[in-house]
């Protein structure tokens, strides 16, 4: 079923989208400054879902991601100078400059952490729903991964695990296509399809094409509905697109590991675009504007913060 949203919604999703978009492409702009001295793997094409994920979730709901995860923090409601000041690896930043992009964590909003480890996250995260489960929380765990991590063999022992046990996890596969430069034919067997295999393992799978802002609410919704009420694990596959470099801020069209047409062909179904379609002018440019002063002074925040000192490195250091 795909149901229809109210304006409400949709300016919801607009907000939470040209945060996301705004901040990545700020990042790419002002990488080249030097300021930034962590690798950034930027979602700039892959916004949709997390924008309209961040309608469905709940402070208490915990949120664990990969070396791709800006976007996911804030879906989370993350603090976007906290999230700019840990990338220059400043002292305000979410774990005072020492985790950068790729070790984001801020346990202040239950978003508890992302991993340069293709696949790590996802046990963690199953561990987060087990917490949950045995505290008797209604809270659920959500955990963010690409399709590459469906290639690795913890990918099947957690969600093996999570239905066994019956863990209440929220399993997210932003399907790109890409893990780097490998497209998905020489990765897995032609007409795999990664969802049904879920079903057959035992956990009740979800699917996106992501055409529309309407079916990808439809399947977040449904899922995640489920997954809260009946306290089980869900799968849930959206594909989608990078439209940036696997790690970095430029555009690498000029590799040639993939068809120039297929991401064009992405980027005229741009969701920007979509939402704007059904939002008024003067929503969108007070919107636009409300963010790109929020960004900026993100920026500034994270520039005119100290560094850590010398004395910090020891500072969260597990001793035993
Ligand atoms: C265990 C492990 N294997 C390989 C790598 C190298 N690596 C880093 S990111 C990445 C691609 C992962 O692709 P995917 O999961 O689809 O995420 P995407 O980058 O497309 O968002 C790889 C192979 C790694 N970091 N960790
Ligand atoms: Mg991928």
């Amino acid at each position: 079923m795909v149901y229809s949203l109210t304006n409400q919604d949709i300016e919801k999703i607009y907000k939470k989208f040209i945060e996301i978009r705004f901040l990545e492409l700020e990042i790419s702009k002002r990488y080249s400054e030097g300021k930034m001295r962590c690798p950034v793997h930027l979602s700039v094409g892959q916004e949709i879902v997390p924008s309209i994920l961040s309608l469905f979730v709940k402070k208490t709901d915990y949120f664990i991601s990969t070396h791709r995860g800006h976007a996911h923090y804030i879906a989370k409601n993350g603090n976007i100078p906290e999230m700019i000041s840990e990338i220059y690896g400043k002292k305000t930043g979410t774990s005072e400059g020492k985790g950068g992009s790729m070790h984001l964590i801020d346990t202040k909003v239950n978003f508890m952490g992302t991993s340069a480890i293709v696949g790590n996250s996802i046990p963690v995260g199953v561990g987060l729903g087990l917490s949950n489960k045995i505290n008797k929380k209604n809270s659920l765990s959500f955990v963010f991964f690409g399709d590459g991590a469906t290639e690795e063999g913890v990918f099947y022992e957690s969600i093996n695990f999570a239905a066994l046990k019956e863990i209440p996890v929220v399993f997210i596969c932003e399907n790109n296509k890409y893990s780097v430069y490998s497209p998905l034919d020489v990765r897995q067997p032609k007409n795999r399809n990664i969802h049904k295999i879920l079903n057959g393992i035992g956990v009740k799978s979800f699917f996106s094409k992501s055409k529309s802002v309407e079916e990808i609410y439809s399947t977040l919704e449904q899922a995640i509905r489920y997954s809260r009420s009946k306290r089980k694990p869900v799968f849930i596959e959206c594909m989608t697109s990078r439209w940036l470099e696997h790690c970095g801020p430029n555009e690498d069209n000029d590799l040639n590991y993939r068809d120039i047409k297929e991401l064009d062909a992405y980027k005229k179904n741009d969701f920007q675009e979509k939402l704007e379609d059904k939002l008024n002018i003067t929503y969108i440019k007070k919107t636009q504007k409300q963010i790109i002063k929020k960004i900026n002074s993100a920026f500034k925040f994270a520039d005119l913060s100290s560094t850590p000192k010398k004395e910090d490195l020891k500072k969260h250091v597990f001793k035993n």
